[in-house]
């Protein structure tokens, strides 16, 4: 690359706004980019060791502050049975999906907002709608749509100049897997996104492809200050590489998980890395394919503070670019 062409390449990218909305399918959850087919929660009854570890799943939804109209929360399978969902004996899962909005919903003002600790009040905020689904071929393979919302029912964030929502899924009862997905739209009937909107969380439960071949990613987002990165990865059982890949990173290994059980190791975080995101890839197992696995995966920074993942990764995907070391070589 021309150093001309790269100058150029660098100030695109400084203009980018920071939420910028990349593709029409940015706020799909789990996100285009991600290569995830479902978010996963069990009823509370389950075994841990089929990959969900609280039986519960918490997402953030940022709506921009020059958006005026109303939207949806759009919920994608909700029902325990029928299509896509993990049997365990017979389906009897209930589960309670709630919108939350208001006063206390915006994870960095209210810490317990996140749901991370036992104990937390995760239910923090203003009970916006809430619906209980069970073993319903009504909404099996089928959307259910939350709302109308108005922007300013969410907590207004200045840093993020956005409104914030936060959607909590619950296993109340029942031990199925629920394996579901959400989209923010503007229309009731269809994934019409919002420019500028997008989605995070701080601990990702989540379902594999069920072959060897499609890598999974999750992007957290590196805030100024960050000097390392504790990640913690549960019942990944055994299969395959996590690595991590960024601008900088061509690719750092890093401990996994096997059954029922967390590993967890500190990544150095370099400046060069400080205001993308990282790439967390998750590359299955060659061979014997290893089915149904849910994983959770979660973040720290040196503070022992949450990273959050976006659906869709801030400042696009990041690539590898060797180009400083190959400059110098060649001198
Ligand atoms: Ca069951
Ligand atoms: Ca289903
Ligand atoms: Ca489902
Ligand atoms: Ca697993």
């Amino acid at each position: 690359m021309k150093v001309s062409s790269l100058k150029i390449k660098t100030l695109i990218l400084a203009f980018i706004p920071l939420f910028a909305c990349q593709d029409i399918f940015c706020q799909a959850v789990p996100g285009k980019d991600e290569n995830i087919p479902y978010l996963v929660a069990f009823g509370q009854n389950g075994e841990t060791s089929w990959g969900d570890d609280d039986f519960r799943s918490i997402f953030f939804f940022t709506v921009p502050r020059d958006y005026n109209r109303q939207f949806y929360i759009r919920v994608f399978d909700p029902d325990s049975g029928g299509e896509n969902d993990e049997i365990q004996g017979i389906f009897d899962t209930r589960t309670l999906f709630s919108v939350y909005g208001g006063n206390g919903v915006d994870p960095e003002k209210h810490i317990e907002s996140r749901g991370l600790n036992d104990g937390d009040n995760f239910k923090s905020g203003n009970l916006l709608a809430s619906r209980v689904f069970g073993n319903e071929p009504t909404y099996d393979n089928k959307y259910y749509t939350f709302g109308p919302f108005n922007p300013s029912e969410g907590e207004f964030n200045e840093k993020w100049n956005s409104y914030i929502f936060k959607i909590v899924c619950e296993g109340i009862s029942g031990d199925d897997g629920n394996l579901f997905r959400y989209f923010l739209s503007r229309d009731a009937g269809s994934d019409l996104p919002i420019e500028g909107a997008n989605a995070f969380t701080y601990e990702y439960t989540f379902r594999m492809w069920n072959d060897t071949k499609s890598v999974a990613h999750i992007y957290p987002y590196v805030d100024t200050g960050i000097v390392s990165i504790k990640q913690k990865n549960f019942d990944w059982d055994d299969d395959g590489n996590i690595l991590v890949v960024s601008t900088y990173k061509q690719g750092i290994s890093v401990p996994i998980s096997n059954e029922d059980d967390y590993a967890e190791s500190t990544i150095p975080v370099e400046p060069q890395e400080i205001g993308k995101s990282l790439d967390f890839q998750f590359h299955k197992r060659q061979g014997l394919l290893v089915r149904n696995n849910n994983v959770v995966i979660s973040l720290q920074n040196q503070r022992g503070d949450a990273l959050q993942f976006f659906s869709s990764p801030i400042g696009g995907v990041p690539v590898y670019q060797p180009i400083t070391r190959i400059r110098k070589i060649q001198k």
